[in-house]
């Protein structure tokens, strides 16, 4: 994350640090097995076995009392909008247990829809510069939803940005940046917090004019069955 803060341990107690093979991706927590990410992070076809999840991180690679690591049963990719689903394995019979630093983040039901120019919270251990060489502890920062139409305009994104997709950014150059995609674009209602987008993809980190663009989460959810399927069966 470019231009913001440090989290408070147990801020974002959805947050998830994805270990695949040399890569790292960060994921949301949704229920007590199952894990959204990106499918991007998937795409060079890892075993299940090169893949360890780790529940409760604060900072990068590190483990400790609070945090819990699983192995993954099975994963699902949804290229088209850059979506992947991750089912963890059960130790004794059971996936994550909630604690102070983890718990599932809310999933938006189809007509929850935040507007244009809605400010809502990423959160990540990626990168602070664009051209940084290393991860972080967890940061966060505010981004403010950016209208389809300028996003999808040839002088920012044109066709790359397609429906299922979000733009979101902001003035003072809070974005995502490597290593930070798969992790949650939260946004509050009602002081409940909701995962509204994927962080996904973007031109550089916090360039002026290129926002970071994102996974719609309710779209993914009400096109594709098997997700709404797989994440409301539960
Ligand atoms: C990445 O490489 C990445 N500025 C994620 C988000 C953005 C750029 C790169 C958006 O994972």
């Amino acid at each position: 994350i470019l231009g913001g803060t440090s989290a408070l341990p147990g801020a974002h107690p959805w947050m998830a640090a994805l270990y695949i093979a040399d890569e790292f991706c960060a994921g949301t927590l949704v229920s007590s097995c199952w894990i959204v990410s990106a499918a991007h992070c998937f795409l060079r076809n890892p075993l299940k076995s090169q893949i360890r999840v780790v529940l409760g991180q604060h900072s990068f690679n590190d483990t400790g009392p609070n945090t819990r690591t699983f192995a993954v049963q099975d994963y699902i990719l949804y290229p088209p909008v850059f979506a992947a689903l991750v089912k963890l394995k059960k130790v004794e019979g059971r996936c994550a247990l909630k604690t102070p630093f983890i718990r599932p983040i809310c999933l938006p039901g189809k007509d929850l829809t935040f507007p244009d120019h809605s400010c809502c919270k990423i959160s990540g251990w990626g990168h602070m510069h664009e051209k940084a060489n290393s991860y972080s502890h967890l940061m966060e920062g505010v981004v403010k939803i950016i209208p389809f139409d300028q996003c999808s305009s040839p002088d920012v994104y044109g066709s790359e940005v397609r429906s299922g997709m979000l733009c979101a950014g902001s003035e003072s150059c809070v974005d995502a940046c490597q290593g930070d995609s798969g992790g949650p674009l939260a946004c509050d209602c009602d002081g409940v917090s909701f995962l509204y987008g994927i962080i996904s993809w973007g031109d550089g980190c916090g360039r002026s004019g290129k926002p970071g663009v994102y996974t719609l989460v309710n779209y993914m959810l009400h096109i594709k069955s098997i997700f709404h399927t797989v994440l409301y069966a539960l």
